[in-house]
């Protein structure tokens, strides 16, 4: 078989997450219940470690602080259950950076292609000032963003062809590729500049519109292709890695509010544990779960670096429109921070 030789990547190991230390507050400050609403599937790395965030509230305040997660967008997608927060009707929701550009503009950063060589650089990023800026400006909006985690790098998947160019996206005499993409102008023009016909939509819709064949694909992470099913609907896979998108992990601010600050202190801790458990996940999910897929029958085209560097000139055009909206000192900074970690 073509992957004789080739190490199998291991199972991600979910049996025990990191032990949940440091202090118990014994003392009673309230209770609350915080209802935390995501797009993803239970057995996605998003829900499980929001399942060990819940865990660490739950010990950590002799149960007073309980959080329960409702998954699959039953809530709604990430653009609602955003104004939910802002509104006071929903409490936690993790919504990729995306669609959360609407607030902070800077955020579009992450959604240039190419721009991180390694997982290691993007989470660099990640824990950089300058990410921590974007966090604090959602407070303007009534949002208290907590932490950033890991979506990952974005892969393209359809029902069409077997895709290892631009050309086989556009389809010269066939017709470009209807991709839906998420709801962000720069994720629109990538999709552009490739020749597809891009359609912006809600993560909830991807999986029926792909079944009824109002879209020929999509693009995401090998996990979220894998733990929402789309290779049941999808039989053609490429690694691209175009972009590299974060999750954030966010609080209503009336919530936030009507937190004691012991309370407080302690969800920001967990906040950001359970994001470095969900970034370990991830990771361990990636090359495993394109695996499981290859095993599910999707036919999976890897691109060598020539494939990659046609895609990355392809779309080098979005740079040039987008880098003076995002600002080009944001992207100065990320692309700064980026090489310092390639050179290390
Ligand atoms: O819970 C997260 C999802 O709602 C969504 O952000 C996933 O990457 C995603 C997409 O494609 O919409």
């Amino acid at each position: 078989s073509l992957t004789m030789g080739v190490a199998q990547a291991q199972e991600p190991d979910l049996s025990e997450p990191p032990e949940i230390d440091g202090e118990v507050i014994t003392e009673d400050l309230g209770s609350h219940t915080l209802r935390l609403g995501i797009g993803l599937a239970e057995s996605s790395p998003q829900y499980l470690s929001s399942q060990y965030f819940a865990d660490i509230l739950d010990e950590r305040t002799e149960g007073r602080i309980s959080v329960e997660i409702f998954p699959n967008s039953q809530l709604g997608d990430d653009v609602q259950m955003m104004e939910m927060l802002q509104t006071g009707s929903l409490d936690m929701t993790y919504p990729s950076t995306s669609p959360a550009t609407t607030y902070v503009p800077e955020l579009a950063v992450f959604d240039l292609p190419f721009l991180f060589p390694t997982r290691e650089s993007a989470v660099e990023v990640m824990n950089s000032d300058v990410a921590q800026d974007m966090l604090d400006s959602f407070e303007e909006s009534d949002i208290k963003a907590l932490a950033f985690s890991e979506n990952g790098y974005r892969q393209l998947t359809n029902s069409v062809r077997p895709v290892e160019s631009p050309e086989d996206v556009a389809g010269i005499d066939v017709g470009g590729l209807t991709i839906r993409t998420m709801e962000n102008d720069v994720q629109l023009s990538i999709w552009e500049a490739l020749g597809a016909n891009p359609t912006p939509m809600a993560f909830g819709e991807v999986f029926s519109a792909m079944e009824q064949g109002v879209i020929d694909g999509q693009e995401n992470p090998w996990s979220t292709i894998l733990t929402s099913n789309f290779y049941e609907v999808q039989d053609y896979g490429s690694e691209t890695r175009h972009v590299y998108t974060p999750f954030i992990l966010m609080m209503s601010m009336q919530t936030w509010d009507q937190l004691d600050p012991q309370y407080q202190e302690l969800v920001q801790e967990a906040a950001r544990k359970s994001a470095e458990y969900e970034i370990q996940l991830a990771t361990e999910y990636d090359d495993w779960s394109r695996e499981q897929l290859e095993e599910r029958g999707m036919e999976i085209t890897r691109l060598n670096d020539e494939q990659v560097a046609e895609f990355q000139e392809a779309v080098e055009e979005v740079y040039d429109e987008w880098a003076p909206e995002i600002g080009e000192d944001v992207v100065e900074e990320v692309q700064s921070i980026v090489a310092d970690v390639q050179d290390e």
